[in-house]
């Protein structure tokens, strides 16, 4: 059977995994069956940079990782990636920060995970690459003569033409994008926008497949949304929600209902926009005053960058507004973390919630709205509020579909979902549940896996033996 190879920028080590298991080791879970092998970076700066490959073997999974320096992680990682590619995708032109000396470190740590892989590598291996970091990866695999099949997935929106070409170098990007068989996203939307960026500066059109070539190489793109384990989520929800957390959580309710949100502290979540929505809320509906509390779980993340450190003080300064102005000596409109919690109680927390509140501005997929799905009593499930903007509205299009910039509209849709009669609350939610139950992440992986393993052959590419 042929080997799969996953690379990510993070690889989640068994040595280092808690209770939090990454979003993406949960999705890969199935996929990779002992034998295969994940690469990436160890999360370590040292000296010495990538000259040393670190191997730890668990349950038949190898996991090899590398190091990078200082230099490195600041141009690579903080400045290139963070800094000018993540608010790229996510329609933020007014938050980019290129230097094209932060452009050249991210080429060279994509060279160097290349140079460090190529020995780990077997003629017949798949090889499964994922997300902006790692974009020009299989351009340097090629250049060092690898000929496997290697697909790509991108877990971040993708841009139309007139924003993605805003980006210094973005038709180096593009052409390095062109280097992979299969290029996969979460939404159709996200694939038209980057095969209309391949037509508009390359003149080359897609065939209705999707497919077309570059450079005598046939690229195929396909939209494939992630999806959770719903069934073990949905588990996990009953049991966290009859344990002690939950209790602590409930018991603090007294006789009020709760209200959820849960994201990283990111300015891409809509966090802002959220928090005065919930400010709205309570001033456009005083009769839910006390009778529910709002918990914002915000995971901080990438704190050393300006962005994130002014979005945290804007929420603080949004929290302390607002709890000012409206709580009451034994209750308190709105409850703000700024930690991550464990899987586990997050799904039991889920389960208690009246309300999800899910407002990105714009995000790849959110798992979060499929896992708030999944967790909910099937006999009395509380009514999720989604973001026209989550690549998941393409899919659960029973939520309560709103415009994350409108606060008046979320704080609208606060009411009505606090409102809504029993029998619209289990319509909606069968709905959503039979799709998040059939699209799951073995489901995502499956197809991604199929379409990789059809992938046309290079001239010298060796033959696979069977699908992964
Ligand atoms: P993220 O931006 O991290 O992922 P999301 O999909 O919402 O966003 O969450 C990933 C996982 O992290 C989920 O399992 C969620 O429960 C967990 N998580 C989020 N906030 C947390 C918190 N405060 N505490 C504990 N756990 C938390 C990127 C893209 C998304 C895309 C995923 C997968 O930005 O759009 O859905 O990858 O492709």
């Amino acid at each position: 059977m042929a080997r799969l190879v996953v690379v990510s920028n993070r690889v989640p080590l068994p040595s280092e995994r808690g209770a939090k298991a990454g979003g993406l080791a949960v999705a890969l879970a199935d996929a990779l069956q002992p034998g295969s092998l994940w690469f990436g970076w160890s999360g370590r700066r040292s000296t010495r940079g990538s000259g040393t490959t670190h191997i730890q073997r668990s349950e038949g999974i190898t996991y090899a990782t590398i190091d990078l320096t200082e230099a490195d992680y600041r141009a690579f990682y903080v400045n290139f990636s963070n800094g000018a590619l993540w608010p790229l995708l996510h329609f933020r032109l007014g938050l980019i920060d290129f230097a094209s000396d932060d452009y050249d470190g991210y080429r060279a740590v994509n060279r160097q995970f290349a140079s460090s892989l190529l020995p780990l590598l077997r003629p017949d291996d798949m090889i499964w690459v994922h997300d902006y970091h790692m974009i020009p990866l299989a351009a340097e695999l090629r250049a060092l003569g690898i000929t496997n099949r290697i697909g790509f997935f991108l877990h971040t929106p993708f841009v139309p033409p007139s924003i993605f070409n805003a980006l210094p170098r973005s038709a180096e990007l593009l052409t390095s994008l062109c280097a992979y068989d299969v290029v996969g996203f979460h939404t159709r939307t996200y694939r038209t926008a980057f095969l209309d960026c391949v037509t508009e500066n390359f003149g080359i059109h897609a065939d209705s497949d999707g497919r077309f070539v570059w450079r005598g190489h046939t690229v195929r793109v396909i939209s494939d949304p992630i999806g959770i384990d719903a069934g073990a989520f949905a588990q996990q929800a009953v049991v966290a929600a009859a344990g002690s957390d939950a209790r602590l959580l409930r018991d603090s309710l007294s006789k009020g209902g709760l209200a959820i949100g849960v994201d990283r502290l990111d300015y891409s979540k809509g966090l802002i926009n959220r928090f005065e929505a919930i400010g709205r809320f309570f001033a456009n509906y005083p009769q839910h005053r006390r009778q529910v509390s709002f918990l914002q779980v915000a995971a901080r993340s990438r704190e050393e960058q300006g962005a994130y450190q002014r979005l945290r003080r804007e929420l603080d300064r949004i929290v302390g507004d607002t709890n000012g102005r409206y709580s009451e000596f034994d209750w308190t409109p709105l409850r703000y973390m700024t930690r991550a919690v464990k899987r586990d109680t997050l799904a039991g927390f889920f389960r208690l919630s009246r309300l999800a509140v899910v407002t990105p501005l714009r995000d790849g997929m959110n798992l979060v709205a499929k896992e708030y799905v999944a967790a909910q009593d099937p006999e009395d499930p509380g009514v999720l509020i989604l973001s026209r903007f989550a690549g998941a509205a393409e899919e659960l299009t029973e939520a309560l579909i709103v415009n994350p910039y409108d606060s008046d509209e979320i704080a609208e849709a606060m009411h009505i979902g606090l409102c809504m009669e029993l029998e619209e609350r289990r319509e909606r939610w069968q709905a959503l549940n039979e799709k998040v139950t059939a699209n799951t992440a073995g489901r995502f992986c499956t197809v991604f896996l199929n379409h990789l393993d059809r992938a046309d052959t290079l001239p010298e590419k060796p033959r696979l033996r069977a699908i992964s």
